[in-house]
């Protein structure tokens, strides 16, 4: 082992990281340079066994549990300490970018081989992690993985989710652990945790308008997702008279039309988005009998997320007729501050590396949110260009990616030692 760096940052290497986003990219690669890596899908299980194939030729150890988390260790002096722990997710959206999630994992990666390179100990153990299922374009709810850790979710419940085809996510797990085998740690998800810092692309334009380098996360929005479902009743498309329609789609239309004018706040803080909508029976010649969409709706209070739940129930009470309709609350994250001691290191050693940094919430939801109900956590944000994610064209700077992997190690180093 070469004399330890002063610093494990200087030990980061740019095209190293930069390198390992090329090479996963390629697995589920799009025609336009994005990602179609869906949760426990193939290309999943390829994303798993490339990042141990990379763990195991450092000599880390590598460990998977119930609900398919991947963890990769690298000992600290004092084994039974609980670990210092930095990762985020490598399930992508359908047309997903190559950084969002990915960059939270590699740069975890990239941390562990720089404490190495630099031949730093750390009294904790410092584990990366690729939490299961954190987008929730699949099987919902999303950060899934990180949720069942941390308790949120019953493993037993999450195993028995199905896609939208029908797959439970129990049978599409057992593929990718098959396809991508790991040491099981045995026992229900989730162990001591002494501290959890994540690094993402800001998914959002404002480091990039602010012309800064590291974003410094101070808190995460709240979350509510639902899933409305209108009875209709299927009728022949030319011979059913309006007046004798039961159609889905139209009744559908009134109440999407009402909630999105219902969210329509003065500030332009609230996000209201229906992103999946489902009619059946998807025949151009049959009136609409069932449609099925599903909400996402965001705020950073939960009592505004609340009054307009409330809206959203109104409505579809009122605008259904002469259909049915009801409306499901799938997920409730509520928002999430965190540790102000991670926050301060964060901005402490961004300060250090002379990196221009700021503070900010985050708009998207992560991971952390979850892990933040178990011990101090906090993010790390660096810029995409044009803040555009959840869209192939997603694209980071080599440089970027690389500052905040050296803020990342220096914190997680720092956080090691307490
Ligand atoms: O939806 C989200 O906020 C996250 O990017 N999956
Ligand atoms: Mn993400
Ligand atoms: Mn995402």
């Amino acid at each position: 082992m070469g004399v330890a760096l002063k610093d494990s940052s200087g030990a980061v290497s740019e095209d190293r990281l930069w390198q390992r986003h090329a090479d996963m990219a390629r697995l589920g690669a799009t025609p336009k340079g994005g990602v179609n890596r869906q949760a426990l899908s193939a290309e999943d299980a390829a994303a798993r066994n490339l990042l141990m194939e990379w763990a195991r030729a450092r000599g880390f150890p590598i460990f998977t549990d119930a609900i398919g988390n991947l963890f990769v260790r690298r000992d600290g002096t004092d084994a039974k300490a609980p670990p210092v722990m930095s990762g985020s997710h490598m399930d992508s959206q359908p047309t997903g970018g190559r950084f969002d999630g990915m960059y939270g994992v590699l740069a975890a990666l990239e941390a562990l081989e720089a404490l190495e390179d630099a031949g730093i100990r750390t009294r904790r153990p410092v584990i990366a992690v690729a939490w299961t299922n954190e987008e929730g374009s699949r099987f919902q709810p999303g950060a899934m993985g990180s949720a069942v850790f941390a308790g949120t979710y019953k493993l037993d419940d999450m195993l028995a989710v199905k896609d939208w085809q029908g797959v439970a996510l129990k049978d599409a797990l057992q593929e990718t652990l098959k396809a991508a085998p790991a040491p099981m740690r045995e026992g229900d998800p989730g162990f001591d945790v002494g501290f959890y810092v994540e690094a993402h692309i800001e998914q959002g334009p404002r480091l990039e308008n602010a012309a800064k380098t590291i974003g410094v996360v101070t808190a995460i929005q709240g979350s509510r997702r639902y899933i409305v479902e209108i009875g209709g009743e299927e009728a022949h498309a030319g011979t059913t008279p309006r007046a004798a329609r039961k159609d889905a789609f139209a009744a559908a239309t009134r109440i999407a039309a009402a909630m999105y004018e219902a969210t329509t706040d003065a500030d332009d803080t609230l996000r209201f988005t229906i992103g999946r909508v489902e009619v059946s029976p998807g025949s151009p010649n049959t009136v609409p009998g069932a449609v099925t969409f599903t909400i996402d709706m965001r705020h950073p209070e939960d009592g505004v997320l609340q009054a307009h739940e409330k809206k959203l129930h109104d409505i579809v009470a009122r605008k259904a007729r002469p259909c049915s309709a009801r409306i499901e609350r799938v997920t409730n994250v509520a928002p999430t501050g965190f540790d102000p001691r991670v926050i301060d290191l964060v901005r402490a050693k961004a300060q250090a590396l002379k990196l221009s940094h700021m503070d900010m919430p985050s708009g998207a939801g992560h991971d952390a949110m979850h892990i933040a109900k178990l011990c101090p956590a906090g993010m790390i944000f660096v810029p995409c260009e044009r803040g555009i994610s959840h869209n192939e064209i997603e694209n980071a700077a080599p440089s970027d990616l690389a500052a905040g992997a050296r803020v990342l190690v220096g914190v997680l180093q720092e956080l090691a030692n307490r």
